[in-house]
């Protein structure tokens, strides 16, 4: 049996400034301590994986507040700026790119650089518990973590201010190319805008009427429905439900299973067309040691299924028998 060779990049972004909660940007730390790496590494032999380490970024502190009910603004352009050139390269270096956070935010930076690296042709899929599409108008925290989806659709383009400091990101992803997976706790605006702009969106209750199966796979065909796209998945953690992701900033009972998550990603890698896959809002510093450790490797077990591991087994690499005596 052929299998394509697998080259992966990883990138860290330790950012926790799009949320109030401390210990997200050790997200990447908790995840590479726990082996992540090692682990993609021994999915199969011919796997190329590179880990780019954590990104640094500098900020322009005379654009702060000037954007309002956007908490810590300059942080949130400066850290995307560079995440979306950094994804930008890993992917166009013929990658695939596993981002991992911190909070939901750099998502702005980590779809914008996919879509660089691919002119345009990405669909998106947002799997979290929550919709990540308000505005600064709508938001009722200011948390930027709740608004990435809102600065990169094209269609809510014009219910923005003008935003100093990110004229390099272009909201150039249409939301007909975006399918929400495990939503729970939507805002009222939320629900609003998914409705008026039509946004393909499962909820809970979609999972439990028609499966996770059937719901990865019609969510897959209406963004891509040609399957020709590269597909982007934003994995937020906390899609996850609370007992098996308790380590997270804003958990939801009542979400998916361990078992579901790797379900999904495992379609995902069957597409052979993942371009690029966020990994976010694990935080180290909330619940016990041992929340820790369940929260982290539910995470790393998303993650290699994204990547080609399968819960059926894979035979031994060019071999057609079994050792003799
Ligand atoms: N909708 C709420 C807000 O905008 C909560 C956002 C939630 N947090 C996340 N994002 N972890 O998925 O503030
Ligand atoms: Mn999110
Ligand atoms: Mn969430
Ligand atoms: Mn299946």
């Amino acid at each position: 049996r052929r299998c394509i060779s697998s080259k992966i990049g990883v990138l860290g972004v330790p950012f926790d400034k799009g949320q109030t909660k401390p210990g997200v940007a050790n997200g990447p730390k908790s995840l590479r301590d726990a082996g992540l790496v090692e682990k993609i590494r021994n999915i199969h032999d011919y796997i190329d994986v590179v880990d780019y380490g954590d990104i640094a970024y500098s900020v322009d502190s005379s654009i702060s507040k000037s954007v309002p009910n956007i908490r810590m603004y300059e942080h949130m352009v400066a850290c995307n700026k560079e995440v979306s050139k950094r994804v930008r390269n890993i992917i166009e270096s013929g990658r695939i790119c596993l981002t991992l956070g911190g909070d939901h935010t750099i998502a702005v930076g980590t779809v914008d650089g996919h879509i660089q690296a691919k002119s345009e042709n990405v669909c998106l899929l947002w799997v979290d518990a929550h919709a990540d599409i308000n505005t600064n108008k709508t938001s009722n925290s200011g948390n930027p973590h709740g608004m990435p989806m809102a600065l990169l659709a094209k269609e809510l383009s014009d219910y923005w201010p003008y935003l100093p400091g990110m004229d390099w990101q272009k909201p150039i992803i249409s939301v007909r190319d975006v399918a929400y997976v495990g939503l729970r706790s939507v805002d009222n605006y939320e629900r609003l805008i998914i409705d008026k702009l039509g946004i393909t969106a499962f909820g809970m209750e979609d999972i439990e009427k028609y499966g996770i199966h059937d719901v990865v796979n019609m969510a897959l065909d209406k963004i891509d429905p040609e399957q020709n796209k590269s597909i982007h998945v934003s994995f937020d953690i906390d899609s996850l439900d609370s007992l098996e992701a308790p380590s997270t900033g804003t958990s939801v009972r009542g979400g998916l299973t361990l078992r579901e998550g790797i379900h999904i990603m495992e379609n995902v890698y069957k597409t052979k067309r993942l371009g690029s896959m966020d990994l976010v809002e694990v935080n180290p510093a909330i619940g016990t040691t041992k929340d820790v450790q369940t929260t982290c490797d539910a995470a790393i077990h998303v993650i290699l299924a994204a990547f080609g591991q399968t819960r059926r087994g894979l035979r031994p690499f060019n071999v057609d028998d079994m050792p003799l005596q």
